[in-house]
């Protein structure tokens, strides 16, 4: 039941993000990977709640757990440093086989100062909170004051001093900076010292690279000035502490959006205000160079909504990775759309047996059939999830998950393309009805020319050429088998019933390696 090989007992490369031609690999131990995640509740990041929360991992067949590092609970006075939590989720994560990402809960926990140690919160002198436009004081820290960077920076460097020293096998390959930026209720900070630098020249690089005149952030920016500036204060806050941590320790590090619509306007005053949202991802790209990945936090069910946020946030500058999502059901056939889209990873959020239920995010009760329907997808993917990390970042895998629109797709995948129906029988050809509840997807990964590996859930797949010109299709040879230490292993031809109507898919976990070739 342990998640993946022994990790090595010998210091092992630093991980880092790589790219090539706008695409993205996350290397550990010196190859592409891909986390299978899983974030724990925000308040089990404490050695006696742990063993609630291996067994949701286990059963998950996770390769890494996302865990909260809180400031509170790293300083609680301030400069005496406590991290026997890390080291104690350390030694557990390296038993189970578990990579692990750390989040760090500085001065902002979904815009509040929740996770800040007492020293701070209860200091708003030394620290202070956003003011809003008619003068109230929101509970959000204010990205404008040194002090408060200052701060945070001395206990995020601390931390990744101390990891450096306490993991030179690189349990930890990635960490998350703050959680979910941004103010609720108001579009920026207005306090004095915000007043005045909203009033100062909006920065060259920045106005250069949107294409507006040179001016005050009002001139440059006209109504989106109050935003833009409070996302542009918001990103340098955290690139000066992604900059500080690297420094001591240089593991890959990305932020978290709280999102906003995906589709056309929304009031800032109804989002986290100044966090990476869509619209301000080339402030944020610009502001934070320290920052390799700013990752969308994916709560919503409808399909629509959850492909145009991949989208958003899939760019030749920004590899895509989906830190949160739900852990309701309807969530759980994602993990093909975005593995097919070569994200670096994906995890639903809440995953552990405390109790903790975020409906209506994500599921009304984390039980087994909930877990489940996680636990089949890894199951399936993680035995070739290192292949498939490798051929992502070749830019040779595909793969989508079951819309609510149309109950057939087609991806094309060069010369060949691929069709997708869902809800069908496995035997003939009626019109596909789509499963319900929609809960299929599939994997394509070309092996070689005409060789693709497939892997699905509830779907068919057919495949044709893209430009037929009188040729024929047929299956040379279609393989079942799997991955045993990184080889392929053959168990069986299909063939007859098994692949005259197409390759059916259902709820077992087969992995099939096809020859294509025309007549
Ligand atoms: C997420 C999670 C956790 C009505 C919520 C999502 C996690 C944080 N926030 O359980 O708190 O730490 O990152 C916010 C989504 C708001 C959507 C509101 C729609």
């Amino acid at each position: 039941l342990l998640g993946g090989p022994a990790f090595a007992r010998e210091p092992t490369p630093v991980p880092q993000i790589v790219s090539q031609n706008g695409r993205f690999a996350l290397m550990v131990d010196g190859a592409p990977y891909l986390m299978l995640g899983a974030q724990m509740n925000n308040s089990s990041a404490w050695p006696a709640v742990l063993p609630k929360v291996w067994p949701t991992i286990d059963k998950l067949h996770a390769n890494t757990l996302e865990a909260p590092i809180a400031w509170e609970q790293v300083e609680p006075r301030e400069g005496q440093f406590d991290f026997s939590f890390l080291d104690t989720l350390l030694a557990q994560a390296r038993q189970h086989r578990v990579r692990l990402v750390l989040l760090w809960f500085g001065a902002w926990k979904n815009n509040s100062p929740s996770y800040a140690p007492e020293w701070v919160k209860l200091d708003n002198a030394r620290f202070p909170r956003v003011i809003t436009a008619r003068g109230e004081t929101r509970n959000s820290l204010s990205p404008l004051y040194t002090a408060t960077m200052e701060a945070d920076k001395k206990a995020f460097v601390a931390l990744m001093s101390h990891l450096k020293a306490a993991d030179p096998q690189h349990a930890v390959i990635m960490v998350q900076v703050e959680n979910e930026t941004g103010v609720y209720g108001s579009v920026r900070d207005f306090s004095p010292a915000a007043q005045a630098a909203f009033k100062g020249q909006a920065p060259d690089a920045l106005v250069k690279a949107l294409g507006k005149p040179p001016g005050t952030w009002a001139d440059a920016f006209g109504p989106d000035a109050d935003e833009f500036f409070y996302a542009w204060s918001m990103a340098r806050y955290v690139d000066a502490l992604a900059e500080a941590g690297k420094a001591a320790n240089p593991l890959p590090m990305y932020v978290n959006a709280a999102l906003r619509d995906p589709a056309g306007y929304q009031d800032p005053m109804s989002f986290s205000s100044g966090g990476p949202t869509w619209d301000v991802l080339d402030i944020w790209k610009l502001a934070a160079p320290h920052i390799d990945v700013v990752a969308p936090d994916i709560y919503m069910r409808d399909y629509a909504s959850y492909v145009r946020t991949l989208e958003q946030y899939s760019r030749p500058d920004n590899a895509l990775m989906v830190p949160e999502t739900g852990n309701g059901e309807a969530n759980a056939r994602m993990v093909f759309e975005v593995l097919g889209r070569r994200a670096l990873g994906f995890a639903p959020f809440g995953m552990d047996e405390t109790g903790y239920s975020n409906f209506p995010l994500g599921a009304p009760k984390l039980d087994e059939a909930t877990v489940e329907a996680f636990a089949q997808n890894y199951r399936l993917i993680e035995p070739f999830a290192r292949q498939l990390a490798a051929l992502s970042y070749q830019g040779k895998v595909w793969g989508a998950a079951e819309p609510t629109d149309t109950h057939v797709q087609r991806v094309s995948l060069g010369d060949w393309q691929v069709t997708a129906s869902y809800g069908m029988p496995q035997f003939a050809f009626p019109a596909p009805t789509g499963n319900s509840p929609p809960s299929g997807g599939f994997l394509v990964a070309e092996l070689g020319p005409n060789e693709y590996l497939l892997a699905g859930y509830h779907v068919r797949l057919n495949f044709d050429l893209t430009s037929p010109a009188g040729r024929k299709v047929q299956f040379a040879r279609v393989e079942e088998g799997h991955y045993a230490d990184g080889q392929w292993v053959f168990d069986r031809i299909w063939n007859g019933d098994q692949t005259d109507y197409g390759l059916n898919f259902t709820s077992a976990p087969q992995l099939l390696r096809v020859r294509l070739a025309t007549y």
